[in-house]
């Protein structure tokens, strides 16, 4: 070979090579919840920075604070619920965020922020992606067929015996989370929702012993396409997997809707917020995925694919009228006024509340 052609081959050659190891730098690793981001957003982002995105999803907090506890769990971006998340940064799983690698800061909600500044005093270690509550969904039909005045906007749709044992054979889905149901449970009986009394919290049993019998599942993702397809009458869930399930429903020409409502006694507000783990392997990438997701059109179409709020001020025009409009996504002021917050368990707390949530499971 000509001594200049070797020469311009192995440049070519150090070249690849040297982009190939950057191209191979940069990833981010996102373990985000199921069914909770538009997947186009995210070959976007590719596009746009060159970075690839890994992504993973999980369905419970339980799941990802396990995986964060037992460290180098390997993820840049993950999105715990407030509650939990205080208490990792308490635990120190947290880095702090960089602002000056996030200058799409400035478009979040500061109304928004504020209420989860309870859970991250100054916003230092995360930013609020969704927020939500949790209430009831229903398949209207099936509910309709079985009980004309059910009723829709209350807990004693499913806590009061007399009523849930009307849907005995329709199908029951309730969330896979202590931290939910419990405190919906207290919330339904008069007691504090946020006690972390244990002997508050074993008041929860004489509401959900009694109802355990009617439920088929405990489960907290399968309950979008069991309510899409027919399969059951009702979930306790989260506001906007409810909404993904009337689009479902509606999408497939289905003879039902399925509605959602916040309970007349008041519901659970949570804030799903984006933190980059202190050992997380590409912690720029994180922040770079961070920003992206701040970007105003960004997040609305992500609120609309998802149907969930989020945490964006300048965001708000895009987000879908009918969505902006709906009071069961975006609760009016007198039914925020009906919602509550949890906030971290202490050890002694959080044994009591996952024995007793087991025993519920079990039928104990
Ligand atoms: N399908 C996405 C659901 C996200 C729900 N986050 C719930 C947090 C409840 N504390």
């Amino acid at each position: 070979m000509h001594k200049g052609t070797t020469v311009l081959v192995a440049l070519i050659g150090l070249l690849l090579a040297a982009g190939v190891a950057s191209a191979g730098e940069r990833v981010v690793r996102v373990y985000n919840w199921s069914d909770y981001i538009d997947p186009a957003l995210l070959d976007e982002f590719e596009e746009k920075t060159g970075i690839e995105v890994v992504y993973d999803v999980y369905d419970s907090n339980d799941i990802l604070e396990t995986k964060l506890l037992a460290g180098n769990s390997g993820y840049d971006v993950v999105f715990p619920s407030g509650s939990f998340f205080a208490r990792q940064i308490t635990a120190g799983i947290f880095q702090k965020l960089d602002k000056a690698q996030l200058p799409n800061w400035s478009n979040l909600d500061p109304e928004i922020m504020a209420l989860a500044s309870r859970y991250d005093p100054e916003s230092a270690y995360g930013a609020v992606y969704m927020w939500g509550t949790t209430g009831i969904a229903y398949n209207d039909k099936m509910i309709g067929q079985r009980m004309a005045d059910a009723p829709i906007d209350s807990w004693s749709l499913v806590f009061d015996p007399d009523v849930i044992r009307q849907f005995a054979d329709c199908g029951i889905y309730i969330l896979d989370a202590a931290d939910e149901v419990i405190p919906a449970a207290l919330n339904y009986i008069g007691e504090d929702p946020d006690s972390k009394d244990p002997a508050v919290i074993a008041k929860a049993a004489d509401v959900l012993e009694p109802m355990r019998p009617y439920v088929r599942k405990f489960h907290s993702s399968e309950n979008i396409n069991a309510l899409a397809n027919g399969d059951i009458c009702m979930a306790v869930m989260w506001s906007g997997d409810a909404g993904i399930a009337a689009s479902r429903a509606e999408e497939a020409g289905k003879e039902f809707t399925v509605q959602y409502r916040i309970p007349k006694e008041g519901a659970q507000m949570w804030f799903d917020i984006m933190g980059i783990p202190a050992d997380a392997p590409h912690p720029e990438e994180a922040h770079a995925f961070i920003n992206f997701l701040m970007e105003p059109e960004v997040i609305a179409r992500a609120t609309n694919y998802v149907t969930y709020p989020n945490a964006n001020r300048a965001a708000r025009p895009y987000v879908d009228e009918a969505l902006r409009n709906n009071p069961n996504i975006y609760p009016p002021d007198a039914v925020m006024k009906r919602l509550f917050v949890v906030t971290p368990y202490d050890q002694r707390a959080q044994r009591v509340l996952t024995r007793l949530w087991q025993d519920i499971k079990a039928g104990n």
